[in-house]
């Protein structure tokens, strides 16, 4: 009895923690410098949770699985609620599979793609981050995943990132490193080998 009373508050907390918001893209107004590759992290089905809308478009939701698109569009921002899910009609994919996210603006008949390359205006139309889970909306809880925001006007518009956002599950991936973070991250490996030689030539000396 003692230890259930001393477990319940933690339970609440947990609780509370969980029901984390859905990450904001940090700088609006700025295009998103960053570009994104995601992957398949197993065999299975790839599942979208809405996240909600700031779009006055209506726009769904499609999927492209190693170049080749998986043909099902799904979650109309207009009409789905947030919680809702949505497979891609059961397709399923294997662990490592290429996978690249786009919306369909119906209003406008644009596409815009999670990959840079992609897209019509030739700037990065998506913000991605990893989601913890727990948002609970009326269409059920969004599990932990990794969020994607898209931003849905050619050319940016004001460039928030929020005009549709999901949470996608067994998706890996993200932030694509840029030449500049390669050339550093090479330098700093190489600064350690450095340091460990010296401490290695200093301790025989
Ligand atoms: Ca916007
Ligand atoms: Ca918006």
């Amino acid at each position: 009895m003692k230890k259930l009373l001393l477990a319940l508050p933690v339970l609440a907390l947990a609780g509370a923690a969980s029901a984390t918001p859905l990450p904001n893209y940090p700088t609006p107004g700025a295009v998103n410098p960053a570009d994104y590759a995601f992957t398949a992290t197993a065999n299975g089905t790839v599942v979208a949770y809405f996240g909600g809308a700031t779009a006055g478009f209506t726009n769904v939701l499609g999927l492209i699985v190693n170049g080749v698109d998986v043909g099902v569009t799904g979650l109309n921002n207009q009409t789905s609620q947030v919680g809702e899910s949505f497979d891609f009609g059961g397709f399923t994919v294997n662990a490592g599979d290429s996978l690249i996210f786009y919306i369909d603006v119906l209003t406008t008949g644009e596409r815009f793609f999670s990959r840079r390359i992609d897209n019509p205006d030739g700037i990065t139309h998506i913000y991605s981050a990893p989601y913890a889970g727990g948002l609970i909306g009326p269409g059920g809880t969004i599990p932990a995943g990794i969020y994607v925001g898209f931003e849905d006007i050619l050319g940016g518009g004001d460039l928030d990132y929020d005009d549709l956002r999901f949470v996608f599950t067994n998706v890996g991936g993200g932030v694509i490193p840029e030449p500049a973070t390669w050339a550093m991250l090479i330098a700093g490996f190489g600064l350690v080998g450095f340091a460990a030689r010296r401490r290695r030539a200093a301790a025989i000396a």
